[in-house]
């Protein structure tokens, strides 16, 4: 039965409910993620947390009774597959919302679509800037690097004295020229010199060349834009040349695959995060046991940050009365999140309004704040 249907049904037999009869209905929430190709890592992660979080609220008896359905679907970490797989949610599968894509590159591609059809889309993981001005249905609570870079940079300056850094980002990605961006201005605002700036393109696997011109300017340390899979070769390559300055990175870096491939190369690195393995907090505790028992492995924060997101629109729909009318229903959603506030495995977490641009309404997002950790032994510690 298609989710217009089974909550015609529902809203037909919720209606009998004085008589004491009440069937719930099926909540469907899109999950458009990589979880195949280079980012498959992150999304992957991602999955697990929304998973993890629909397991506990449905073995609690779902959201006002009815079931959350997560109907998952693979955009590969490529913006045609993102636009595909955005359509197929939106308009055959009917889901109320739709969490994703994974990389801000797609979401560029993608977000338009969920906009014009008036059905929210959550990223859980794009922290591009202008992510949230494709229109008032885009929320997040990824924490954008805007937010986070002047922190990290600020706290490089204390860790490590930095007088002039040299800085490397990949040109052909949303999100690692965004982060490029941000460092750039981060650094003249704290007037830190810039000895050398590099670039390079999705897929390279050799910064031999890059990597040399820096090292003929001698930073204090390399500050990179990246992606984990790049950004650890070029942590690799750096210690291959003999250089040992530590990495300054974005939300990139935020990956187990970055110790896997650069292991203790990587030590030393700096990158920021609205949430820490070693937060103590019970909400935190709890996840990372329950993470660790369902999935045999430890959750990242990318996870934590899908873990959330999934209980944040859970409390939203919990004060939305579900009428059966798919077009009613999304708009409900969209209504009932922006006053959300939550306090979960990343912290306290609300949704900050953004700013209109170009005289379009803009959407939410993340008003939370970021710590800096320090890779010491092939982990991120406080
Ligand atoms: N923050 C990145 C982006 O916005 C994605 C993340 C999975 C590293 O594209």
């Amino acid at each position: 039965m298609s989710y217009q249907m089974k909550t015609l049904v529902a809203s037909a037999l919720l209606a009998w409910s004085a008589a004491g009869v009440a069937v719930a209905a099926d909540i469907k929430i899109g999950v458009a993620e990589a979880l195949t190709g280079p980012a498959a890592k992150y999304g992957v992660a991602i999955k697990n947390g929304f998973t993890l979080a629909a397991d506990e609220l449905n073995a609690k008896g779902g959201i006002n009774g009815n079931k959350i359905v997560l109907v998952v679907e693979d955009e590969q970490g490529k913006k045609e597959e993102a636009i595909n797989v955005f359509k197929k949610l939106i308009f055959q599968d009917k889901v109320l919302m739709v969490f994703g894509p994974t990389l801000s590159n797609s979401a560029f591609a993608a977000d338009p679509i969920a906009n014009a059809s008036k059905t929210v889309v959550f990223g859980t993981s794009n922290t591009a800037d202008g992510i949230t001005n494709m229109g008032p249905f885009t929320f997040r609570n990824s924490v954008m690097e805007a937010d986070v870079l002047p922190v990290t940079t600020r706290a490089a300056v204390k860790q490590f004295g930095i007088k002039k850094v040299a800085v490397l980002y990949g040109n052909d990605d949303a999100f690692t020229k965004s982060g490029y961006d941000v460092f750039k201005a981060a650094l003249e605002q704290q007037k830190i010199a810039v000895t050398d700036t590099e670039t390079y393109a999705k897929g390279d696997v050799d910064f031999k060349a890059q990597l040399t011109k820096i090292k003929a300017t001698n930073p204090d340390a390399i500050i990179c834009s990246c992606l984990a899979e790049e950004a650890a070769n070029i942590i690799l390559q750096t210690r291959s040349l003999g250089m040992k300055q530590p990495f300054v990175g974005g939300n990139g870096f935020n990956s187990p695959k970055l110790f896997e491939i650069a292991k203790d190369g990587a030590d030393n690195t700096l990158m920021g995060s609205p949430w820490s393995a070693e937060n103590p907090a019970a909400a935190n505790k709890k996840f990372m046991a329950d993470y660790k028992a369902k999935f045999g492995g430890d959750p990242d924060q990318f996870a934590a940050q899908a873990f959330d997101a999934m209980y944040i629109v859970a409390e939203a729909l919990s004060k939305v009365k579900l009428s059966g009318s798919l077009e009613k229903d999304r708009l409900a959603l969209r209504d009932a999140l922006p006053a959300v506030k939550f306090d979960g495995a990343t912290g306290k977490f609300a949704f900050r309004r953004a700013a209109p641009q170009g005289g379009k309404e803009g959407g939410y997002d993340a008003q939370q704040d970021a710590i800096v950790n320090i890779a010491k032994g092939g982990k991120f510690i406080l």
